[in-house]
């Protein structure tokens, strides 16, 4: 059971990204996969968009899953893992969420079950930039979120011009000297083999 993270600011484009990447990575049934939706709100409203009949579709509310509701979240993949065993779990933490604290989380979960943590996928939206970085308070968080990516998806592509994807992904690489850098427009599917592709071939470094 693998478990990869979609990541990133509020509406950057997590959910959207993770329909595609669930259907992708299911290959049309061969492969089981369950989603792990984190809400800030009470109403878990995107679960109840992605409820489809072969997947698993898990909504944790009351907190963020890398802080207050950690061990719900644990709790989530352990009984994932031993009651539906899925090939893979896609996980979209709340945009204020610590990647490498999910990631903590989840290997608490794992600690009796075989998991394997697949890339933290840090999404990075093209059409702000500067607002992203430059937010007083929260622009510190989206930096510690692009430092903490494996993979950095520049999101949303198809909405600006190609000068703004290769700005973004300059204001990024600054932050992070490793992580691969991939330009995607969910609207469009550019990107998105390639972090299926990712996301099949990642091996956790120990
Ligand atoms: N142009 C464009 N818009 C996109 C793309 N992906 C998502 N959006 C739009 O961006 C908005 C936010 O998308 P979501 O997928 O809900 O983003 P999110 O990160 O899950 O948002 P929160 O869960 O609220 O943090 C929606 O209006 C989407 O339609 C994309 O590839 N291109
Ligand atoms: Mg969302």
């Amino acid at each position: 059971m693998k478990i990869t993270q979609i990541a990133g600011f509020l509406g950057c484009g997590k959910t959207t990204l993770l329909l595609k990447l669930s259907r992708a990575l299911s290959d049309g049934g061969n492969r089981k996969i369950a989603l792990v939706v984190n809400e800030i709100g009470e109403i878990p409203v995107d679960g109840k968009i992605m409820e489809e009949s072969d997947m698993q579709v898990k909504d944790i509310g009351g907190g963020c899953i890398c802080c207050e509701v950690a061990s719900t979240f644990a709790k989530t993949i352990y009984r994932l893992f031993k009651d539906f065993k899925p090939d893979h779990v896609l996980v979209e933490p709340t945009g204020v969420a610590v990647p490498h604290q999910v990631k903590l989380a989840a290997r608490m979960g794992g600690r009796d079950a075989k998991i394997e943590l697949g890339p933290a996928i840090v999404l990075f939206d093209a059409t702000r930039p500067a607002e992203l970085l430059d937010m007083d308070m929260l622009g510190q968080l989206v930096t510690t979120q692009v430092k903490d990516a494996d993979v950095i998806a520049i999101s949303k592509i198809d909405a600006v011009e190609p000068g703004a994807v290769e700005d973004a992904s300059n204001r990024v690489r600054a932050y992070n000297a490793d992580a691969d850098i991939v330009a995607l427009s969910a609207f469009t599917d550019t990107g998105v083999d390639r972090l299926v592709e990712t996301i099949l071939d990642w091996k956790e470094a120990r």
